[in-house]
């Protein structure tokens, strides 16, 4: 039909599509009978929720596309800089309920629904969550996403489209099992396919060198990168942004023949199942040299296939009106890395523009340079990516020799510029030596290539400049700035809490909050208005209400909506300090027994809800699943207590189990050891919400306690820069422990709760450093200040005014963390770009 489509996807000449996309229930609701008829995924006269859902999101997925294509055009034509955010994880979730209400035709929708017989509600519990990534880090990415496009900013996400996204929980008497989370089974109705946009990636091969000295990379491996994209629409906006994963495939010619016909079925196709491999499943295990190899090669997969897709676009948008000027790609063109996971693509970028572009070393470093910037996530150790040097040599030689070169012209600039720092090259250069175990360290070679770094809270920040970057701070002093996380307030309030966003609305007679967070300040002359606070407490008890109707939907446990909700749900992990919170449960088990029934009843009843996942292969998370799990079946079931206690562990926790507790939570525990946990997000949402907080000096926290007041706020444990020393003295055993810390500690090695050996997991909170790990994330230390904490909880929620005061001033101070903030900040201060609004 005489269309005909550029490499990006550009649509030349597109027939017009006479396709009624109309506002009116009963023209929503033919356009969802259309696609339950017309895009048959099943068997025809089946109208059921599921096929319900299909259709429903098919026929949104039609209006989507219409501004989708508008906004590609519009960005095409005006050719703004547009930032490119390279991320090895997306946890969106859900996507039908966000995309109708950033539409702004909820009720529209809700009514159609009801005239083809269905729920608009009901239908939306029929879709998978994309589970994409691990968590935080892969749902700032998701919530950045959102933000750039209600911000009309041309700003797209990269990622890899996982089969297998992050596994399912299940709790068994032996604790946490996990199955494989086949998110595309069905299939999913909002990503589109792009034939057309296919780009070569190359792995192993050897350097060829011609007579001019320039060098290529040949041989080896060619997978194909293929693009699927997913629409991310902004709120009340046209601008539609996408989200472009990237799967893997074999060109069919890799297909032999030959080899099928002889019967050699699995030799015939090998290139086809090790190009499946590829994008098989999110985070493959790292314990076997396999399983690293695989992760590179993914790493490498999304670096590559992106930078050839921006490459292409910038030649497109910049052709055509004079010759293209590389030295433009950085007033066009940022990159942002999501931690050292794509680090990749600095060698990859240096390497297109030299050997495929044929440019020199300084033009291509000066461009790259002023491109990429990194954000730091995580100062822990063991999460600072290291790759084997040798590995990377067969992997990716060309890369390695660019890497090299990079590392030697960064260690001569030193000596010449920074003389004093001789003594910390070993530290601060990208190629480590280690005659044992030769490394490339990720998150150097980000900081040397990068125009800015920055870390995701202030406290995290003032880390990275004082500690693990420190040397490189005197070296590129501006190089250093915050970015304080955020979260999206659409889909963490406005949708997941219908009932309080219409109260809030209603106080401050406008919606425009949701796009304004710091409107919620005006909340506080309210916080004492008896008016509000009734509003206010039945929100909140709607919301508790439904929560527990889910508790006892996936658990088979009734929980009274009328105690207090405590709840800590995020990956399992033991700087996290799951084990802190069910160790003070134990505690208030045992004094709640040794209690008269009169005594009891003088007590602050409470519900406390934990949740999350542990990785596969961590032995002690999984051990705390398992005590939870544990505590939980011996308090729920002892009639004495459990109508003053009560202990839920919230199954297979993910976004849209989030979008369900944190709405009815009261009270929620961000309790990492201080200077462990970078920002935490979670803790955004809750207080959003209305969530009291009970929590450490960490990450975002310090923040959160100061906009929301600290009198709103149970704070306790250690300092950050207290706890190195406290180490030491804990080993040293000059620390001596709480006896309430032992009581609680013996209480479960006496088998109180089931005949589990739970000591080598007690024992890594012991302070002799023979056995376990000397209490490193100072459990012990922290312990008599958290129960302290706690009291004050049990007093402030007895006082009910008092409470919902203190529920209300948390939501009027989260302004700040919205990431309408983050992303205006970033946009500003890190990739200079600037709205482009599709009109
Ligand atoms: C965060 C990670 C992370 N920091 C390694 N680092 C991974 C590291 O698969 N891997 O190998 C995956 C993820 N994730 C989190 O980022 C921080 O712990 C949080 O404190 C922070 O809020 C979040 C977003 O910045």
């Amino acid at each position: 039909n005489g269309t005909e489509t550029g490499k990006s996807g550009i649509a030349v000449k597109v027939p017009p599509v006479a396709h009624p996309l109309g506002e009116e229930a009963s023209e929503i609701a033919s356009n969802i009978s259309y696609h339950a008829q017309y895009s048959p995924r099943f068997s025809p006269f089946k109208f059921e929720p599921e096929q319900a859902f299909y259709a429903t999101a098919e026929s949104v997925r039609d209006r989507l596309i219409k501004q989708w294509n508008d906004t590609y055009l519009h960005y095409h034509k005006v050719n703004p800089k547009q930032t490119y955010y390279l991320s090895m994880e997306y946890l969106q979730g859900r996507a039908l309920t966000n995309a109708i209400g950033n539409l702004d035709i909820q009720d529209a929708y809700a009514d159609a629904l009801k005239k083809l017989g269905h729920d608009l509600e009901n239908i939306t519990e029929q879709e998978r969550d994309a589970a994409l990534g691990n968590g935080g880090l892969g749902r700032l990415a998701s919530c950045f996403l959102d933000s750039m496009a209600t911000l009309n900013l041309p700003a797209w996400g990269y990622g890899l489209r996982y089969r297998y996204g992050l596994f399912k929980q299940r709790i068994t008497k032996a604790g946490q099992e996990e199955s494989a989370e086949n998110w595309l089974e069905k299939f999913s109705p909002w990503e589109v396919v792009r034939h057309d946009i296919v780009f070569p990636v190359r792995f192993f091969g050897q350097v060829e060198v011609h007579p001019s000295g320039s060098r290529k990379w040949v041989g080896g491996e060619v997978m194909q990168a293929i693009a699927y994209d997913v629409p991310i629409p902004g709120y009340k906006t046209k601008n539609t942004n996408s989200l472009r994963l990237w799967e893997a495939k074999a060109s069919a010619d890799d297909f032999n023949l030959f080899l099928f016909n002889d019967g050699q079925y699995e030799s015939a196709a090998q290139l086809h199942s090790r190009a499946q491999q590829i994008c098989a499943v999110l985070y493959p295990g790292d314990a076997t040299e396999e399983g690293k190899l695989l992760r590179l090669k993914q790493q490498f997969f999304l670096c590559s296939a992106s930078l050839q897709d921006i490459i292409c676009r910038f030649k497109e948008r910049t052709s055509g009106n004079r010759e293209l000027d590389w030295l433009q790609f950085p007033t066009k063109v940022a990159v942002q890395l999501n931690d050292t996971h794509p680090t990749l693509a600095i060698p990859e970028l240096m390497r297109l523009l030299m050997d495929d572009e044929g440019l020199g070393w300084d033009e291509a470093w000066d461009i790259t340079s002023r491109t990429i910037a990194y954000t730091n996530h995580t100062v822990l150790p063991e999460a600072l990516e290291k790759w084997s040097q040798p590995v990377m040599w067969k992997l990716l030689p060309r890369h390695m020799e660019i890497i090299q070169e990079i590392d030697k012209r960064f260690i001569e600039m030193v000596q010449l510029t920074n003389p004093d720092l001789e003594n910390k090259l070993s530290g601060i250069c990208i190629l480590d030596h280690n005659p044992q175990k030769p490394v490339v360290r990720m998150a150097n070679l980000c900081v040397v290539s990068s125009h800015t770094v920055n870390g995701v809270a202030q406290l995290h920040s003032d880390i990275l400049k004082s500690e693990l970057f420190a040397d490189y701070v005197s070296i590129w002093p501006n190089k250093f700035q915050n970015k304080t996380n955020g979260i999206t307030p659409r889909r963490w309030l406005r949708f997941c809490s219908p009932e309080l966003s219409q109260t809030i609305t209603k106080w401050l007679k406008t919606d425009k909050w949701v796009t304004d967070l710091d409107l919620l300040v005006n909340l506080r002359q309210f916080a004492d208005n008896e008016g509000l606070h009734a509003e206010w407490e039945s929100a909140k008890m709607a919301n508790k209400q439904s929560l527990a109707q889910y508790i006892l939907q996936v658990t088979g446990e009734s929980i009274d909506p009328n105690t207090l909700f405590d709840i800590q749900v995020k990956r399992i992990h033991e700087y996290k300090r799951q084990l802190l919170n069910i160790l003070y449960v134990v505690y208030r088990y045992k004094k709640l027994k040794e209690m008269t029934p009169e005594e009891r009843k003088q007590t602050t009843a409470r519900t406390v809800m934990i949740g999350g996942k542990a990785f596969a292969t961590y032995t002690n998370a999984k051990r705390i699943v398992k005590l939870v799990n544990d505590v939980g079946s011996v308090v729920n079931t002892d009639p004495e207590v459990n109508s003053y206690l009560k202990v839920v562990f919230v199954p297979n926790y993910n976004v849209s189990v989030a979008e369900m507790l944190i709405p009815g939570s009261e009270l929620s525990q961000h309790i990492s050891t201080a200077g462990m946990e970078a920002s935490g997000t979670s803790n955004m949402k809750f207080a959003l919400n209305g969530c009291l907080i009970i929590g450490t000096l960490d990450g975002a926290n310090v923040e959160i306690r100061e906009e929301v007041g600290e009198e709103n706020f149970f704070l306790f444990g250690a300092t950050a820069d207290e706890v190195p020393c406290l180490r030491k003295e804990r080993v040293n055993g000059l620390f001596k422990p709480d006896p309430r810390f032992e009581e609680a500690k013996q209480f479960i090695r006496s088998r109180a709760f089931g005949s589990y050996d739970y000591n080598p997991l007690l024992d890594s909170l012991e302070g002799n450093s023979g056995y376990g790990r000397g209490d490193y994330f100072l459990v012990g230390y922290d312990f008599p200040g958290y129960l302290d904490a706690q009291e004050r909880v049990d007093e402030a929620y007895k006082d009910k005014k008092r409470w919902t005061r203190m529920s209300i001033m948390s939501t009027a101070g989260s302004g700040k963390f919205s990431s309408d903030r983050t992303i205006s900040q970033y946009a500003k201060e890190i990739w200079n770009i600037e709205e482009c609004r599709v009109p």
